[in-house]
């Protein structure tokens, strides 16, 4: 009995110190110390000795039986100390390596042109307006001198929310409710989104304008002229080429359009028909602004007296001034968001 109970003490010691896991340690237990496991039968055994044997052999198992639960807790301490170690040493960050960068994002290009126009304007006194992206028939048309059949009116053009609310065809609304709201002096501009049905390389169905106007008493054609050849020579260059020539708008009186010398082939297309100038088509001038003395119909319809008070107005299409400075040539590039293309502007 003696030799066979430490027999077992051994193998069974021995197994513990193999097992790999919590659950092999486990099974060994129910194995070895379990209702029927190694152990037990021996403990069972016992009354099979002689009576004077029985002390000293159940003392010996007893032993053994605080022995071996000693040694599965231990491995089963040690085996958990090893799988967090395991754990830990798979989940280790190496601190030294680079982060991974965030590239940084760029100012779109209308907004760089259209940060760019408002600054010059506001350097020259000019304060910035707002308004709603949907208007009514009076404040986009009506107070504008546009009567119901004028062709700026029409359903190719205009897009209809209802039967009076309409997105806004140009930021002129914007300037009518400035004036209804407050008097004269007055030098604001107008940014912003507006729309119109119209699709292809060179027209979005919706793009941004900058409108402006100013009023005051004895305001002449003049003004109209130093302030936007300014303005150009400002988003162009210093001696960039500028002429007025007559035009009509319904809301101005007289109108001008207003151009500039190519940017690419600097007018020289004008003079020799070599070779056309891809972007002014040989004409060697750019249409860049709108603009003209605000009619005196447009005055009544705000309550501004047209005796009293003169001024000017203008408008410009922001994404035609971004295609030229960029040299970009079709309009479509700004709304896809390709980031090929937006990575290019500063
Ligand atoms: C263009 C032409 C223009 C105006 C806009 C205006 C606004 C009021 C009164 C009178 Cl409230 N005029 N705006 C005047 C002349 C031209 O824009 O070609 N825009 C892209």
């Amino acid at each position: 009995m003696d030799e066979s109970v430490e027999h077992l003490r051994d193998e069974i010691l021995e197994r513990i110190g193999r097992c790999a896991s919590e659950s092999e340690v486990e099974q060994l237990r129910v194995d070895a110390l379990g209702r029927k496991g190694q152990l037990t039968q021996l403990l069972r055994g016992l009354k099979e000795l002689p009576a004077e044997d029985r002390p000293k052999v159940g003392e010996q198992l007893n032993q053994f039986r605080r022995l071996a639960e000693e040694r599965i807790e231990q491995r089963l301490v040690s085996l958990k100390a090893e799988a967090r170690a395991r754990m830990l040493s798979g989940e280790k960050v190496d601190i030294t390596l680079p982060g991974s960068r965030w590239e940084r994002g760029r100012i779109h290009p209308l907004t760089l042109a259209m940060d760019e126009i408002i600054d010059i304007f506001l350097g020259m006194g000019f304060e910035v307006a707002r308004g709603p992206d949907i208007e009514d028939d009076y404040h986009n048309f009506e107070a504008l001198n546009m009567p119901k059949d004028h062709p700026a009116r029409d359903m190719q053009d205009t897009f209809f929310v209802s039967q009076n609310r309409v997105l806004r065809t140009h930021t002129s609304p914007v300037q009518i409710r400035t004036m209804e709201r407050r008097k004269p002096p007055l030098q604001v501009i107008a940014p912003g989104a507006v729309y119109r049905h119209d699709d292809d390389a060179t027209h979005s169905p919706m793009f941004h304008q900058v409108e402006g106007f100013m009023v005051d008493r004895r305001i002449t054609f003049a003004d109209l002229k130093g302030v936007l050849t300014h303005f150009l020579r400002q988003v162009f260059r210093e001696d960039a080429g500028v002429r007025f020539r007559p035009s009509f708008f319904p809301f101005t009186e007289p109108s001008a359009e207003v151009d500039i010398a190519c940017v690419i082939c600097g007018g020289k297309s004008s003079t020799s028909n070599q070779s056309s100038c891809r972007v002014c088509k040989g004409s060697g001038w750019l249409e860049i602004l709108g603009a003209g003395m605000i009619d005196p119909e447009v005055f009544r319809f705000v309550g501004y007296d047209p005796e009293k008070v003169s001024g000017f107005a203008f408008g410009m299409g922001v994404e035609r001034i971004a295609m030229l400075k960029f040299g970009i040539e079709d309009i479509r590039m700004f709304f896809q968001n390709d980031l090929r293309f937006l990575r290019q502007f500063r």
